[in-house]
């Protein structure tokens, strides 16, 4: 089953650099969503997902959509998919 997924970031957070540092160095496909920068993405962000926090991935599935907090857990959920 294939995923979607989106990253709610934004550029001065070290936590999201942690991210985007892993993620250049794959090809998994992200969508970048920055809540400084984009009307309307931090309201998504806290009406999908509970809080404002960042780094957040919107895990999009064909059962539902899952919104996953913490850098680390973010990086170690990427990983494994990678690897599968
Ligand atoms: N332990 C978290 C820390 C994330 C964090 O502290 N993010 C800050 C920005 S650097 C934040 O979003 N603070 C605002 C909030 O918690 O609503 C992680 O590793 O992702």
């Amino acid at each position: 089953m294939s995923e979607r997924y989106q990253l709610f970031k934004y550029d001065s957070c070290p936590f999201c650099r942690r991210v985007m540092r892993f993620l250049e160095g794959t090809s998994i496909d992200v969508t970048l969503r920055d809540i400084h920068r984009e009307s309307g993405a931090m309201q998504e962000l806290m009406h999908g997902g509970g809080r404002t926090m960042v780094p957040c991935l919107q895990i999009e599935r064909e059962t539902g959509v899952e919104w996953m907090y913490e850098s680390l857990d973010i990086i170690a959920y990427l990983e494994a998919k990678q690897a599968s």
